[in-house]
C-alpha cells in the first residue's frame, strides 16, 4: 500500500484589501488576514488549505504543523489526534478570526481545518478524483450562494470612495442588493444587521422584500438584541424572512425568542462546536445550524455535523467570513456533497477585489448566484505563487496582525462602545 507521508508544511500569512463593512462589533479594517497552508508529501504531491490569519492562530498552526510531519495524508484521524496532543499545552488566547463575535468554537477543530482540506486536496490528486468524490460524491453540480449585504461607509476614512459606495439606509441596501443580483445572479439575500436601530433594519428588510419579491431574505444582527427586541423584530417580519440569524446571545435567549417568533432561527454563534449541539437541541434554541468547515474541523467533520442536523431534523446552512479562493473551493466541494444542505450558502466573495487571490484565476466563477463544482482532481484550484508572494508582502506591509473590527471603529469614533446586546 502506497503511503503519502507529510514531509513539509508551509504556512503563509496573507492580507487582501477589504471594504468598510459594518457589523455590531465595529467595522472591517482595510485588509483581511488569512493563512495559506501547503502540505508537501514524500511522493512530491502538494495540497492547499486556507484559514484565519490572526497571530495566535498562526502560532497554533505552526505548533500543529510540526506534529504532522511523517503522517500519511490519508490518515486524517491520526492528524486530528496529533493536533489535539500538540495543542494540549497551548496557553495562547484569542485569534479566532471573528473579531470577538464567535469565541466558543473548538480550538483543535479550528486548527485541524486547513490541514484536513490540504490533505483531501492531496488525496484527490493521488486518486485522480475531485474532493467532492472523496466526501461521498456531489449530489449537485453547482452550489447556490446568497448575496451577503452589509451596511457600509462610502470608503475607508481618509481614502477615496470604493466602487460599492455607501449603504447606510434602506435605499442604500436595496441599491447594493441590486448590484449584487445583477453582477452575481444571487437568488437569496442576507443582511448583516446589528448596526442601526432594529426598526431601521426592519425597514431595510421590508424595502428588500418590495424590491425582490421572490428572493428568500435573512437578517443577522450577530446577537445584538435582547430577547424582547428580538421577539418584536421577529414578529414584525412575520412571513418576510426565510430565517432570522442569531438575534440574541446564548442558547437560553435563543430558545426564548424561538418560542415567540414565527420564522426559523439560525445560528453560527451559539452552536459552534460539537459540544454545543446537545444543549441546543435540549433547550430548543435553533432550527438551522450554519456549518463552517473553518471552525467545525474541516470537510469530514462538517459532514459529521450534517449527519447530526439530519438526525435531529434541524436545517443546515453555511456561514462565511472574508475569504479567498481556496476556501471557496472547499466550501463548494463540501456543499455539493452534503445532500441536506437546505439553503443557499453565505459568502463574502463579492466584497473581495477580484484581482486579489492566491489561486490561478478561472477555476471558480459565479453564474446565477451559483458556483460550478470543480471536477479536476483535488480541490481543482492551483496556487499562484506570484500572487501568494504579493499578498504575503501585503501582509508584512499592512501591519495588521489580528482582526480587530472594534479597535478600528474606536480609532475612527473614539466614543464607540462594544455592547452586547446593544438594543
Ligand atoms: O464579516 O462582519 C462580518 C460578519 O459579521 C462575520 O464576521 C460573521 O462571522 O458572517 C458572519 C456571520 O454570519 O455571523
Ligand atoms: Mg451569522
Amino acid at each position: 500500500m502506497e503511503q503519502h507521508l507529510i514531509t513539509d508544511i508551509v504556512i503563509t500569512p496573507v492580507a487582501f484589501r477589504d471594504l468598510p463593512l459594518l457589523n455590531t462589533v465595529g467595522v472591517h479594517e482595510t485588509y483581511a488576514l488569512r493563512a495559506i497552508v501547503e502540505i508537501v508529501t514524500d511522493s512530491g504531491v502538494t495540497g492547499v488549505g486556507e484559514t484565519y490569519g490572526d497571530a495566535p492562530h498562526l502560532a497554533r498552526l505552526q505548533l500543529a504543523a510540526r506534529s504532522l510531519i511523517g503522517v500519511d495524508v490519508f490518515s486524517i484521524g491520526v492528524m486530528r489526534l496529533r493536533i489535539i496532543e500538540a495543542l494540549r499545552g497551548d496557553t495562547t488566547v484569542g485569534g479566532h478570526g471573528m473579531s470577538g463575535m464567535v469565541t466558543g468554537s473548538s480550538t483543535p477543530d479550528r486548527v485541524l481545518s486547513p490541514f484536513d482540506v490540504a490533505a483531501l486536496d492531496i488525496q484527490g490528486k493521488v486518486v485522480g478524483r475531485p474532493v467532492s468524490d472523496l466526501l461521498g460524491g456531489a449530489v449537485r453540480s453547482e452550489v447556490a450562494f446568497s448575496g451577503y449585504l452589509f451596511y457600509k461607509w462610502a470608503g475607508h476614512p481618509g481614502q477615496a470612495d470604493d466602487a460599492w459606495g455607501a449603504a447606510i439606509d434602506p435605499a442604500g441596501i436595496v441599491a447594493q442588493a441590486q448590484r449584487m443580483v445583477t453582477d452575481f445572479g444571487f437568488s437569496a439575500l442576507k443582511l448583516k444587521g446589528g448596526v442601526f436601530e432594529p426598526e431601521e433594519e426592519v425597514e431595510a428588510i421590508l424595502a428588500l422584500r418590495k424590491a425582490f419579491p421572490g428572493h428568500p431574505l435573512r437578517l443577522d444582527p450577530n446577537a445584538a438584541w435582547t430577547v424582547p427586541t428580538s421577539v418584536r423584530v421577529g414578529q414584525a417580519l412575520d412571513g418576510v424572512l426565510e430565517y432570522l440569524e442569531d438575534p440574541t446571545p446564548g442558547l437560553a435567549g435563543m430558545a426564548a425568542v424561538r418560542r415567540e417568533v414565527p420564522m426559523p432561527l439560525a445560528t453560527n454563534m451559539c452552536v459552534v462546536s460539537f459540544d454545543d449541539v446537545a444543549p441546543a437541541v435540549a433547550a430548543g434554541s435553533v432550527d438551522v445550524i450554519l456549518s463552517d468547515h473553518h471552525f467545525w474541523g474541516g470537510l469530514r467533520r462538517s459532514q459529521a455535523l450534517a449527519g447530526i442536523t439530519e438526525t435531529f431534523d434541524l436545517g443546515l446552512s453555511m456561514h462565511s467570513n472574508s475569504h479567498l479562493g481556496i476556501s471557496l473551493a472547499a466550501m463548494v466541494h463540501l456543499a455539493s456533497a452534503t445532500p441536506n444542505l437546505d439553503y443557499a450558502c453565505d459568502t463574502h466573495w463579492p466584497w473581495k477585489d477580484a484581482a486579489e487571490d492566491v489561486i490561478v484565476p478561472g477555476a471558480l466563477g459565479f453564474e446565477n448566484g451559483s458556483v460550478r463544482v470543480p471536477t479536476l482532481p483535488g480541490l481543482g484550484v492551483e496556487l499562484d505563487r506570484d500572487a501568494l508572494a504579493r499578498l504575503h508582502e501585503q501582509y508584512l506591509a499592512c501591519g495588521l496582525r489580528n482582526r480587530d473590527d472594534t479597535g478600528y471603529m474606536q480609532r475612527i469614533q473614539p466614543d464607540y462602545e462594544l455592547v452586547s446586546p446593544r438594543w
